[in-house]
Protein backbone atom coordinates (compact mmCIF):
# COMPACT_ATOMS: atom_id res chain seq x y z
CA UNK A 1 0.00 0.00 0.00
CA UNK A 2 1.55 3.37 -0.82
CA UNK A 3 0.19 6.94 -0.27
CA UNK A 4 0.86 9.45 -2.81
CA UNK A 5 0.77 12.71 -0.96
CA UNK A 6 -0.64 15.53 -3.05
CA UNK A 7 -0.76 19.45 -2.57
CA UNK A 8 -3.31 21.32 -3.68
CA UNK A 9 -5.21 21.66 -0.32
CA UNK A 10 -5.27 24.35 1.72
CA UNK A 11 -6.58 24.91 5.20
CA UNK A 12 -7.01 27.43 6.54
CA UNK A 13 -7.67 27.19 10.76
CA UNK A 14 -8.63 30.91 12.05
CA UNK A 15 -9.19 32.01 15.34
CA UNK A 16 -11.85 34.21 16.62
CA UNK A 17 -11.97 36.38 19.55
CA UNK A 18 -9.91 35.64 22.77
CA UNK A 19 -10.94 32.02 23.08
CA UNK A 20 -9.88 31.08 19.37
CA UNK A 21 -7.05 33.14 19.54
CA UNK A 22 -6.11 31.03 22.35
CA UNK A 23 -6.98 28.06 21.39
CA UNK A 24 -5.29 28.56 17.53
CA UNK A 25 -1.83 29.15 19.49
CA UNK A 26 -1.89 26.28 21.45
CA UNK A 27 -2.92 24.16 18.49
CA UNK A 28 -0.40 25.93 16.20
CA UNK A 29 2.33 24.89 18.84
CA UNK A 30 1.18 20.85 18.01
CA UNK A 31 0.83 21.00 14.90
CA UNK A 32 3.46 19.56 12.90
CA UNK A 33 1.79 19.37 9.52
CA UNK A 34 3.24 22.05 7.13
CA UNK A 35 0.14 22.30 4.96
CA UNK A 36 -2.00 24.21 7.65
CA UNK A 37 -2.34 28.03 7.47
CA UNK A 38 -2.91 29.15 11.23
CA UNK A 39 -4.37 32.93 12.00
CA UNK A 40 -6.58 34.58 14.42
CA UNK A 41 -9.44 37.86 14.27
CA UNK A 42 -9.51 39.53 16.72
CA UNK A 43 -11.46 43.37 17.76
CA UNK A 44 -8.90 43.53 21.07
CA UNK A 45 -5.14 44.23 20.15
CA UNK A 46 -3.72 42.95 23.72
CA UNK A 47 -5.40 39.67 22.64
CA UNK A 48 -3.16 39.31 18.98
CA UNK A 49 -0.52 40.17 20.77
CA UNK A 50 -0.76 36.69 22.48
CA UNK A 51 -0.64 34.34 19.29
CA UNK A 52 2.97 34.44 19.00
CA UNK A 53 3.18 31.78 16.66
CA UNK A 54 0.69 32.62 13.47
CA UNK A 55 -0.41 35.67 11.90
CA UNK A 56 -3.10 37.71 13.29
CA UNK A 57 -5.77 40.35 11.70
CA UNK A 58 -6.75 43.33 14.11
CA UNK A 59 -10.49 43.79 13.16
CA UNK A 60 -12.92 46.98 13.46
CA UNK A 61 -10.14 49.32 14.60
CA UNK A 62 -12.08 52.41 14.00
CA UNK A 63 -15.11 51.07 15.97
CA UNK A 64 -13.62 49.21 19.06
CA UNK A 65 -9.74 51.20 18.78
CA UNK A 66 -7.92 47.90 19.70
CA UNK A 67 -10.42 47.25 23.20
CA UNK A 68 -12.40 44.08 22.34
CA UNK A 69 -16.10 44.29 21.68
CA UNK A 70 -17.21 44.25 25.31
CA UNK A 71 -19.13 41.23 25.33
CA UNK A 72 -21.27 42.65 22.47
CA UNK A 73 -21.73 40.29 19.33
CA UNK A 74 -23.34 43.72 17.78
CA UNK A 75 -20.47 45.42 17.98
CA UNK A 76 -18.40 42.59 16.90
CA UNK A 77 -20.53 42.40 13.82
CA UNK A 78 -19.84 45.57 12.42
CA UNK A 79 -16.24 45.32 13.45
CA UNK A 80 -15.99 41.90 10.93
CA UNK A 81 -18.07 43.81 8.36
CA UNK A 82 -16.04 46.80 8.79
CA UNK A 83 -12.30 44.64 7.67
CA UNK A 84 -14.00 42.70 5.28
CA UNK A 85 -11.10 43.91 2.80
CA UNK A 86 -8.75 42.19 5.13
CA UNK A 87 -11.01 39.25 5.80
CA UNK A 88 -11.29 38.97 2.08
CA UNK A 89 -7.51 39.13 1.41
CA UNK A 90 -7.02 36.56 4.14
CA UNK A 91 -9.38 33.83 3.19
CA UNK A 92 -7.84 34.21 -0.21
CA UNK A 93 -6.91 30.62 -1.56
CA UNK A 94 -8.12 28.44 1.48
CA UNK A 95 -10.24 25.19 0.37
CA UNK A 96 -11.31 24.04 3.75
CA UNK A 97 -11.73 27.33 6.95
CA UNK A 98 -11.98 25.86 10.05
CA UNK A 99 -13.05 28.29 12.40
CA UNK A 100 -12.04 27.95 16.20
CA UNK A 101 -14.24 30.47 19.00
CA UNK A 102 -15.56 30.51 22.47
CA UNK A 103 -19.10 31.63 21.99
CA UNK A 104 -20.34 33.96 25.14
CA UNK A 105 -18.44 36.86 24.15
CA UNK A 106 -18.90 39.17 21.69
CA UNK A 107 -15.90 38.81 19.07
CA UNK A 108 -16.22 35.05 18.45
CA UNK A 109 -20.06 35.34 19.18
CA UNK A 110 -20.61 38.22 16.49
CA UNK A 111 -17.67 37.92 14.14
CA UNK A 112 -17.71 34.33 13.63
CA UNK A 113 -20.70 34.38 11.58
CA UNK A 114 -19.89 37.12 9.14
CA UNK A 115 -16.34 35.42 8.00
CA UNK A 116 -18.57 32.23 7.59
CA UNK A 117 -20.95 34.68 5.17
CA UNK A 118 -18.04 35.59 3.41
CA UNK A 119 -16.19 32.16 3.06
CA UNK A 120 -19.87 31.08 1.67
CA UNK A 121 -19.84 33.69 -0.60
CA UNK A 122 -16.29 32.39 -2.01
CA UNK A 123 -17.42 29.03 -2.35
CA UNK A 124 -15.19 27.79 1.00
CA UNK A 125 -16.32 24.82 2.99
CA UNK A 126 -16.66 25.71 7.11
CA UNK A 127 -16.45 23.90 9.73
CA UNK A 128 -16.58 25.82 13.21
CA UNK A 129 -15.37 24.84 16.13
CA UNK A 130 -16.87 26.36 19.16
CA UNK A 131 -16.94 26.12 22.98
CA UNK A 132 -20.14 27.10 25.08
CA UNK A 133 -19.52 28.99 28.18
CA UNK A 134 -19.31 27.78 31.75
CA UNK A 135 -22.94 27.95 33.14
CA UNK A 136 -21.54 29.61 36.25
CA UNK A 137 -20.12 32.85 33.77
CA UNK A 138 -23.91 33.78 33.71
CA UNK A 139 -27.17 33.46 31.43
CA UNK A 140 -26.33 36.54 29.74
CA UNK A 141 -23.54 34.53 28.31
CA UNK A 142 -25.21 31.53 27.58
CA UNK A 143 -27.70 33.57 26.08
CA UNK A 144 -25.30 35.09 23.81
CA UNK A 145 -23.84 31.53 23.48
CA UNK A 146 -27.04 30.09 22.58
CA UNK A 147 -27.87 32.77 19.82
CA UNK A 148 -24.68 32.54 18.04
CA UNK A 149 -24.58 28.86 17.77
CA UNK A 150 -27.94 28.44 16.58
CA UNK A 151 -26.94 31.20 13.45
CA UNK A 152 -23.24 29.34 13.57
CA UNK A 153 -24.92 25.85 12.83
CA UNK A 154 -27.23 27.77 10.61
CA UNK A 155 -24.84 29.25 8.19
CA UNK A 156 -21.44 26.66 8.25
CA UNK A 157 -21.28 22.79 6.70
CA UNK A 158 -20.34 21.64 10.29
CA UNK A 159 -20.52 22.60 13.31
CA UNK A 160 -18.33 20.70 16.52
CA UNK A 161 -19.10 21.91 20.00
CA UNK A 162 -17.31 21.50 23.50
CA UNK A 163 -18.88 23.09 26.66
CA UNK A 164 -16.82 24.00 29.05
CA UNK A 165 -18.82 22.98 31.40
CA UNK A 166 -17.88 19.28 30.54
CA UNK A 167 -14.45 19.94 31.04
CA UNK A 168 -15.08 19.60 35.08
CA UNK A 169 -16.74 16.65 34.55
CA UNK A 170 -14.55 15.44 32.03
CA UNK A 171 -11.30 15.51 33.85
CA UNK A 172 -9.93 15.28 37.10
CA UNK A 173 -11.06 18.23 39.77
CA UNK A 174 -7.75 19.06 40.80
CA UNK A 175 -6.57 19.90 37.16
CA UNK A 176 -5.61 23.61 36.48
CA UNK A 177 -8.24 25.79 34.33
CA UNK A 178 -5.64 26.73 31.53
CA UNK A 179 -4.39 22.97 31.75
CA UNK A 180 -8.43 21.94 30.96
CA UNK A 181 -8.60 24.61 28.24
CA UNK A 182 -5.06 23.27 26.68
CA UNK A 183 -6.73 19.73 26.91
CA UNK A 184 -9.60 21.07 25.26
CA UNK A 185 -7.37 22.63 22.36
CA UNK A 186 -5.54 19.34 22.04
CA UNK A 187 -8.98 17.09 21.51
CA UNK A 188 -10.05 19.97 18.55
CA UNK A 189 -6.55 19.92 17.29
CA UNK A 190 -6.48 16.35 16.66
CA UNK A 191 -9.60 16.07 14.79
CA UNK A 192 -8.07 18.97 12.77
CA UNK A 193 -4.80 16.90 11.88
CA UNK A 194 -7.08 13.85 11.73
CA UNK A 195 -8.86 15.99 8.91
CA UNK A 196 -5.23 17.33 7.23
CA UNK A 197 -4.25 13.60 6.76
CA UNK A 198 -7.03 12.46 5.09
CA UNK A 199 -7.32 15.52 3.00
CA UNK A 200 -3.35 15.63 1.81
CA UNK A 201 -2.20 12.15 2.05
CA UNK A 202 -4.01 10.47 -1.18
CA UNK A 203 -4.89 6.41 0.86
CA UNK A 204 -5.28 3.45 -0.60
CA UNK A 205 -8.65 4.08 0.04
CA UNK A 206 -9.35 7.45 -0.38
CA UNK A 207 -11.24 10.11 0.78
CA UNK A 208 -10.68 13.88 -1.40
CA UNK A 209 -11.83 17.09 -0.67
CA UNK A 210 -15.28 16.28 -2.96
CA UNK A 211 -15.94 13.28 -0.98
CA UNK A 212 -15.60 15.87 1.84
CA UNK A 213 -17.52 18.92 0.09
CA UNK A 214 -19.97 16.24 -0.49
CA UNK A 215 -20.56 15.22 3.26
CA UNK A 216 -20.59 18.55 4.77
CA UNK A 217 -23.14 19.61 2.32
CA UNK A 218 -25.72 17.67 3.82
CA UNK A 219 -28.39 19.74 5.98
CA UNK A 220 -28.75 18.24 9.64
CA UNK A 221 -26.36 18.53 12.52
CA UNK A 222 -22.72 17.05 12.97
CA UNK A 223 -20.75 14.82 14.80
CA UNK A 224 -17.06 14.46 14.99
CA UNK A 225 -14.56 12.88 16.49
CA UNK A 226 -11.52 10.69 16.49
CA UNK A 227 -10.55 7.37 17.99
CA UNK A 228 -7.16 6.09 18.87
CA UNK A 229 -6.42 2.33 18.35
CA UNK A 230 -3.48 0.53 20.11
CA UNK A 231 -3.17 -2.39 17.56
CA UNK A 232 -5.48 -3.89 14.78
CA UNK A 233 -8.19 -5.78 17.64
CA UNK A 234 -8.94 -2.35 18.69
CA UNK A 235 -10.72 -0.70 15.64
CA UNK A 236 -14.04 -1.04 16.67
CA UNK A 237 -13.29 0.48 19.83
CA UNK A 238 -11.55 3.44 18.30
CA UNK A 239 -14.94 3.82 16.23
CA UNK A 240 -16.58 4.32 19.44
CA UNK A 241 -14.48 6.51 21.65
CA UNK A 242 -14.59 8.77 18.55
CA UNK A 243 -18.04 9.43 19.19
CA UNK A 244 -18.07 9.25 23.36
CA UNK A 245 -15.63 12.25 23.78
CA UNK A 246 -17.19 13.72 26.88
CA UNK A 247 -16.43 17.24 26.08
CA UNK A 248 -18.20 17.11 22.73
CA UNK A 249 -21.65 18.07 23.18
CA UNK A 250 -23.70 16.02 19.96
CA UNK A 251 -22.53 12.84 18.75
CA UNK A 252 -25.01 10.14 18.32
CA UNK A 253 -24.96 9.53 14.57
CA UNK A 254 -28.01 7.63 14.06
CA UNK A 255 -29.72 8.21 11.11
CA UNK A 256 -26.93 10.54 9.42
CA UNK A 257 -27.64 11.32 5.70
CA UNK A 258 -23.93 10.94 5.44
CA UNK A 259 -20.28 9.68 7.02
CA UNK A 260 -16.92 9.98 6.27
CA UNK A 261 -14.91 7.38 8.45
CA UNK A 262 -11.19 8.03 7.86
CA UNK A 263 -9.09 5.22 9.10
CA UNK A 264 -5.11 5.78 9.54
CA UNK A 265 -2.77 3.27 10.07
CA UNK A 266 0.58 2.81 10.72
CA UNK A 267 0.95 -0.26 9.31
CA UNK A 268 -1.92 -2.28 6.90
CA UNK A 269 -4.85 -3.59 9.16
CA UNK A 270 -5.89 -6.76 8.87
CA UNK A 271 -9.05 -7.86 6.43
CA UNK A 272 -11.22 -8.39 9.36
CA UNK A 273 -10.73 -6.13 11.57
CA UNK A 274 -11.35 -3.43 9.07
CA UNK A 275 -14.92 -5.67 8.48
CA UNK A 276 -15.78 -5.18 11.82
CA UNK A 277 -15.27 -1.35 12.50
CA UNK A 278 -17.47 -1.26 9.75
CA UNK A 279 -19.63 -3.41 10.66
CA UNK A 280 -20.01 -1.34 13.88
CA UNK A 281 -20.15 1.63 11.94
CA UNK A 282 -23.69 0.38 10.16
CA UNK A 283 -25.15 -0.59 13.88
CA UNK A 284 -24.29 2.92 15.10
CA UNK A 285 -26.05 4.67 11.96
CA UNK A 286 -28.32 2.33 11.58
CA UNK A 287 -29.75 4.05 8.20
CA UNK A 288 -30.16 1.89 5.22
CA UNK A 289 -29.80 4.95 3.17
CA UNK A 290 -26.80 6.87 4.28
CA UNK A 291 -24.06 7.51 2.10
CA UNK A 292 -20.73 6.01 4.23
CA UNK A 293 -17.50 6.81 2.61
CA UNK A 294 -14.75 5.01 3.91
CA UNK A 295 -11.03 5.96 3.28
CA UNK A 296 -7.89 4.14 4.70
CA UNK A 297 -4.64 5.92 4.49
CA UNK A 298 -1.08 4.56 6.01
CA UNK A 299 1.21 6.45 8.13
CA UNK A 300 4.31 5.20 9.13
CA UNK A 301 5.64 7.77 11.83
CA UNK A 302 1.83 7.44 13.88
CA UNK A 303 2.37 7.07 17.13
CA UNK A 304 -0.01 4.89 17.77
CA UNK A 305 -1.17 1.88 15.25
CA UNK A 306 -4.31 3.44 14.14
CA UNK A 307 -6.84 6.53 13.83
CA UNK A 308 -10.14 6.19 13.26
CA UNK A 309 -12.23 9.95 12.23
CA UNK A 310 -15.85 9.80 11.96
CA UNK A 311 -17.43 12.62 10.30
CA UNK A 312 -21.30 12.45 10.46
CA UNK A 313 -23.18 15.07 8.70
CA UNK A 314 -27.10 15.35 8.13
CA UNK A 315 -27.34 14.47 11.23
CA UNK A 316 -31.48 14.24 12.64
CA UNK A 317 -31.46 17.80 14.81
CA UNK A 318 -32.42 17.14 18.26
CA UNK A 319 -34.11 19.79 20.42
CA UNK A 320 -30.97 21.30 21.34
CA UNK A 321 -29.06 19.85 24.87
CA UNK A 322 -28.55 23.30 25.85
CA UNK A 323 -29.34 24.35 29.40
CA UNK A 324 -31.96 26.52 29.28
CA UNK A 325 -31.58 27.12 32.96
CA UNK A 326 -30.45 30.78 33.21
CA UNK A 327 -29.81 31.10 36.99
CA UNK A 328 -26.20 30.50 38.12
CA UNK A 329 -25.25 27.21 38.93
CA UNK A 330 -23.86 26.74 42.03
CA UNK A 331 -20.14 25.64 42.20
CA UNK A 332 -19.23 22.09 41.91
CA UNK A 333 -15.77 22.24 43.18
CA UNK A 334 -14.97 23.85 46.19
CA UNK A 335 -12.03 25.37 44.69
CA UNK A 336 -14.20 27.80 42.75
CA UNK A 337 -11.95 28.95 40.38
CA UNK A 338 -14.94 28.69 38.31
CA UNK A 339 -16.11 32.19 38.88
CA UNK A 340 -13.37 33.75 37.06
CA UNK A 341 -13.03 37.87 37.08
CA UNK A 342 -12.30 39.53 33.72
CA UNK A 343 -9.14 40.67 34.77
CA UNK A 344 -7.92 37.07 35.96
CA UNK A 345 -8.88 35.08 32.99
CA UNK A 346 -7.12 37.80 30.65
CA UNK A 347 -3.88 37.49 33.21
CA UNK A 348 -4.58 33.18 32.91
CA UNK A 349 -4.53 33.69 29.50
CA UNK A 350 -0.89 35.22 28.81
CA UNK A 351 0.06 32.18 30.90
CA UNK A 352 -0.50 30.04 28.04
N1 LIG B 1 -12.05 26.51 26.13
C1 LIG B 1 -11.73 27.81 26.30
N2 LIG B 1 -12.71 28.69 26.54
C2 LIG B 1 -12.37 29.99 26.70
C3 LIG B 1 -11.03 30.48 26.64
N3 LIG B 1 -11.04 31.84 26.81
C4 LIG B 1 -12.34 32.17 26.97
N4 LIG B 1 -13.13 31.08 26.91
C5 LIG B 1 -14.61 31.00 26.88
O1 LIG B 1 -15.04 31.68 25.70
C6 LIG B 1 -16.06 32.62 26.01
C7 LIG B 1 -15.83 33.85 25.17
O2 LIG B 1 -14.66 34.50 25.67
P1 LIG B 1 -13.65 35.26 24.73
O3 LIG B 1 -13.25 34.40 23.59
O4 LIG B 1 -12.56 35.79 25.60
O5 LIG B 1 -14.58 36.43 24.20
P2 LIG B 1 -14.43 37.23 22.84
O6 LIG B 1 -15.03 36.45 21.75
O7 LIG B 1 -13.01 37.66 22.70
O8 LIG B 1 -15.39 38.46 23.10
P3 LIG B 1 -15.06 40.01 23.51
O9 LIG B 1 -13.81 39.99 24.33
O10 LIG B 1 -16.28 40.39 24.26
O11 LIG B 1 -14.92 40.73 22.25
C8 LIG B 1 -15.92 32.87 27.52
O12 LIG B 1 -17.17 33.15 28.04
C9 LIG B 1 -15.33 31.60 28.05
O13 LIG B 1 -16.36 30.68 28.37
C10 LIG B 1 -10.02 29.51 26.38
O14 LIG B 1 -8.83 29.83 26.29
N5 LIG B 1 -10.42 28.20 26.19
MG1 LIG C 1 -12.02 39.26 23.68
Amino acid sequence: MENVQTSQINIHVIGVGGCGGNAVTNMASLCSHERIRFSSINTDIAALHRCHNHEVVLIGEGTTKGFGAGADPEVARRAASQSEAALQVLIEGADLIIIVAGLGGGTGSGASPVLIDLAKENEIDVMCFVTLPFKTEGGLRVDIAEHALAEIRSKANATLVMSNDSLISALDETVGLLSAFRHCDAQMHSIVEAIIVMLTNTGYINVDINDFSHILSLEGDTALGVGIAEDDSSLSSALKHALENPLVDKQNIMGAQGVIAQLTCREEPSLAMYEEMLATLQLLVDGPQTLIITGVTLSPELPHFGEVLIIATGVPVEKQQFDQEKNVIPMKHASGYLEIPTYLRLRGKELL
